[in-house]
């Protein structure tokens, strides 16, 4: 039988306001979170009924526009930009900040990428929405500064993952396209047995090629589906793993965006017991500069991430400082 609340609601039927509010979530980060859900929904009928053509227009890294990426886009900015409780927003689709309120008392700031691994969709693979809030006006803070992570996950089945710092929780939606709880206080092994290495191999720099070579000797499994959202998801829900976009030859920065993707998903992996590290320092303690700047991202079970930083301090570090 499972265990009920104060409501006589058995906790698996737990809606997504009501358990924000067993945790004392304030009214207006319970709205916002719940807004972020609202938009979801809609996002969802996006993909399953929308053009999977191209917009005619680019993003500011240059990358072409998916006509989905603009819609969804713009359904989290409109739900985000009436709900009354966002002073400034960033979605990775937009050039600069947008503005909503010049009051920043009570209210939140935004920084979302709303549908990752768009390309995907035109192949059927999963894909996600990622949301990064910090308290105030201030975006381009350290991600330890967050007050909360939200991610959608567009698979087989819709689920939406969040922490507001006290622990992971996963929800599902049902048919009334209701989010009902899956699990609390998903936790991570400090080590596990797959990995999700992006990037080309042959761009891979000494440290990261001979880490690589260790999972493999250890029999670790490679998965990796090119959709952020998806291979942290399974990192999440297996209990166990590693993801990481490292530092490349050619792309010493790595691929992934600070603000929409990585601070949001470190935030959620460390409050799950793992870590998240730019193969030196947490991603989380990384100040960022510019809105759009990446980073070389390791993320998932602690070991696995302390092992990277290892072999890049031994084969890359100390090399260089030895010449
Ligand atoms: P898109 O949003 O352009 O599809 O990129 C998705 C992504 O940012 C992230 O979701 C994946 O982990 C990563 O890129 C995949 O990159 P590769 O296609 O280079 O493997």
């Amino acid at each position: 039988m499972s265990p009920t609340n104060k409501a006589g609601k058995t906790k698996f039927q737990l809606d997504l306001r009501r358990h924000l509010r067993e945790h004392y979530v304030n009214e207006n980060l319970t709205h916002l979170i719940c807004e972020i859900a609202e938009a979801s929904k809609y996002i969802i009928h996006s993909i399953s009924t929308g053009d999977l053509g191209v917009a005619g227009t680019s993003n500011l890294y240059g990358e072409q526009q998916l006509a989905l990426d603009v819609l969804a886009d713009r359904i989290l900015r409109k739900r985000l930009d009436h709900s009354r409780v966002v002073a400034n927003m960033m979605s990775e689709e937009m050039d600069e900040i947008i503005p909503v309120s010049p009051d920043c008392d009570g209210k939140y700031s935004v920084a979302f990428d709303p549908l990752d691994g768009s390309s995907l969709v035109d192949v059927n693979l999963a894909v996600g929405t990622i949301v990064s809030i910090f308290e105030g006006c201030d975006l381009l803070q350290p991600g330890r500064k967050q007050v909360a992570a939200v991610y959608v996950l567009y698979g087989p089945r819709t689920t939406l993952v969040y922490s507001v710092g006290k622990g992971v929780h996963e929800f599902g939606m049902n048919m009334l396209r209701e989010y009902t709880l899956l699990q609390e206080n998903i936790t991570l092994e400090p080590q596990g047995n797959l990995y999700s290495p992006g990037g080309q191999r042959n761009l891979y720099t000494p440290g990261v090629e001979a880490y690589v070579n260790k999972l493999e000797e250890r029999g670790v499994k490679l998965r990796y589906s090119g959709g952020f959202v998806p291979d942290i998801n399974q990192i999440l829900l297996k209990g166990q793993g590693i993801f990481f976009y490292p530092h490349l030859k050619n792309q010493p920065q790595g691929k992934l965006r600070l603000l929409f993707e990585l601070s949001p998903m470190a935030f959620l992996i460390e409050q799950a017991g793992g870590a998240a590290s730019d193969g030196h320092r947490p991603i989380l303690d990384l100040q960022p500069e510019q809105i759009h700047e990446r980073s070389p991202v390791f993320i998932g079970c602690k070991k696995d991430v302390a092992l990277a930083e290892e072999f890049i301090r031994k084969l890359e570090d100390d090399k260089s400082k030895t010449g």
